[in-house]
């Protein structure tokens, strides 16, 4: 730390802004927190987004940064797989991965306290709450807030760091910069959240450790459990369908149609009541750059990347921001002008790439989640990944379990598509001669003699299409004594897929 304590502004004290305070607080900075809600901790009830969010290992490593990370995995529920639920309300589920594989889920507000308060235990740390940044001069390092009475009131700093969210404020200054990238894409989808409350018991509704995902192509619904044993459900939906269930009678109809088996769990009169009352929210997609202004400023989370929440990533992305921004700090030595470019320059690319991969998802989730072909493909991911734990780790994994940078993550899969596709188009040869020679065998033996013993034969099809959707052929690998066999088998496949 030079002679001199710098001086910083955080806009926004949500996750990441809180976040960065206590990582600049525990460099020596002088911090101050301008957050424009009142104080989160002395208030009944705080409306806005998500009530519970799944967090992952890049959330989890930031807060170890700051010696968090003990007391929040105290109050969080692990996740270890995801449940599907079909429409016929049967559920399966499919692992994250191995037993120290899981996401947690996270209460939105208990985090954000949890971190306001650990940024206050730092001698040098203010907050000004009901403060609103209204303009700033990057040249002079002066920002200007509106505080709850109306009035103005003015600081000058050496450094202003934006953490204000999607629609930042302080972005909104720096748009007014030369060459200054933005780009905003709302989707077509809103999202309404909708309560699960614990059953007579008091226990929970349905089984506690997983992610709870009804996938229905254009429509999804997605529920993560709390603490007070109640699970939040999130409806994703075209903002258009929302609007034209306008009656309680119509908002019924479709979840006897399309989510049968929620009624009961939330509650038929809950659900007319909470849906006719509530608002469908929105979902942006901002890219922009750079995310510094010289050595003055520089935007994080949010603020400088909104993704679409496809892949639980937003929140760990923007909390995975104030590792990269600390570790550059500790290369230059603190010396903005150096490190502030390089931010920009290092986190632009991940940003893009996991803003990418959400709306990918949000892509593939509306075509065919709940498709044969989605399913055999985390399945035959799951196996390979079992059987070269080092080499073929599946995109989720590395994106929910590694810090692996998000662009080589997208790297890594599209080796991994080329593999598959190989292998793919060997497997379908081979099965195809394989059928050949089957059925010229039975015409020989003479074992086929009727479309009814056909039929046998197609359902038998089914049925191991069935069990392997049905997640058993982890199980059944490992059962394999062959183990070796198919590790060689597979790794010639991949050496000639290379
Ligand atoms: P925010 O949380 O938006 O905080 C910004 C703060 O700045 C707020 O406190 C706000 O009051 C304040 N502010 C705004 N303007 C001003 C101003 N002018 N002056 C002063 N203060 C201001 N992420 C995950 O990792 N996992 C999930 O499971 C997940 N699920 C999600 C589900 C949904 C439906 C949505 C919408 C998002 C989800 N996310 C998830 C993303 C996550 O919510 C965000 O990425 C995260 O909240 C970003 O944190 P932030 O601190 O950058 O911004
Ligand atoms: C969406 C909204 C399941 C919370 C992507 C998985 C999400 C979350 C998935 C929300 C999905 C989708 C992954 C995790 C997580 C899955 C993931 C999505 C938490 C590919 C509260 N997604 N989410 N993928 O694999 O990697 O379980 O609002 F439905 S956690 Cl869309 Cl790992």
């Amino acid at each position: 730390m030079p002679e001199t304590k710098k001086h910083v502004a955080i806009c926004g004290g949500g996750l990441v802004g809180a976040m960065m305070a206590c990582y600049l607080a525990k460099r020596g900075y002088k911090v101050d927190i301008y957050e424009m809600r009142p104080d989160i901790r002395l208030m009944d009830v705080v409306r806005g987004r998500s009530i519970n969010l799944a967090l992952s290992c890049r959330g989890r490593e930031a807060l170890k940064g700051v010696g968090l990370e003990a007391e929040i995995v105290k109050n969080v529920i692990p996740m270890r797989a995801r449940m599907i639920h079909d429409l016929n309300g049967k559920r399966r589920p499919i692992p994250y991965g191995t037993k120290d594989q899981y996401i947690m889920s996270i209460d939105r507000r208990n985090l954000n306290e949890l971190l306001l308060s650990a940024a206050e235990e730092y001698p040098d740390v203010r907050m000004f709450f009901s403060h609103k940044l209204i303009s700033c001069d990057f040249h002079k390092g002066e920002a200007e807030f509106r505080n709850e009475k109306g009035d103005n009131i003015r600081t000058q700093v050496d450094f202003i760091i934006g953490t204000d969210g999607a629609f930042s404020a302080v972005r909104q200054q720096m748009m007014k910069l030369k060459l200054f990238d933005y780009q905003q894409v709302y989707i077509p989808h809103g999202y309404m959240e909708l309560n699960i409350p614990p059953n007579n018991n008091n226990e929970f509704a349905m089984e506690a450790n997983y992610l709870h995902i009804w996938p229905r192509n254009e429509f999804m619904m997605i529920a993560l459990p709390n603490l007070d044993r109640s699970f939040t459900a999130t409806l994703f939906m075209p903002f258009d369908m929302f609007e034209s269930l306008d009656t309680e009678e119509k908002v019924m109809d479709f979840f006897k149609e399309k989510f049968p088996d929620s009624i009961e769990l939330i509650g038929a009169e809950e659900l007319t009541k909470t849906y006719m009352s509530s608002k469908a929210l929105p979902m942006v997609s901002i890219k922009c750059k750079p995310y510094h202004v010289g050595n003055k400023c520089v935007i994080l989370g949010d603020a400088a990347h909104a993704i679409v929440p496809f892949y639980g990533q937003g929140m760990n992305c923007g909390l995975e921001d104030c590792i990269v921004l600390n570790e550059l700090l500790d290369s230059y030595n603190d010396d903005l002008t150096q490190a502030l470019p390089e931010y920009t320059r290092m986190r632009h690319p991940d940003a893009t790439a996991i803003s990418d991969l959400a709306m990918y998802n949000y892509i593939e989730m509306r075509s065919h989640v709940n498709s044969t072909m989605f399913l055999l493909r985390k399945q035959l991911d799951n196996i390979l990944h079992k059987l070269f734990p080092q080499t073929w780790v599946p995109l989720y994994t590395m994106v929910s379990f590694t810090r692996t940078r998000y662009h080589e993550c997208i790297s890594h899969r599209q080796w991994q598509d080329k593999i598959v596709n190989r292998g793919i188009t060997i497997t379908t040869i081979g099965a195809g001669l394989g059928v050949a020679f089957g059925l010229y065998w039975l015409h020989k033996s003479g074992a086929v003699n009727s479309i009814g013993n056909l039929m046998k034969s197609a359902r038998l099809i089914e049925g191991l299409a069935d069990w392997l959707k049905a997640g058993k052929s982890l199980e059944a690998i490992e059962a394999t004594k062959d183990r070796k066999k198919w590790r060689t088998m597979i790794a010639n496949a991949v050496k000639q897929g290379t």
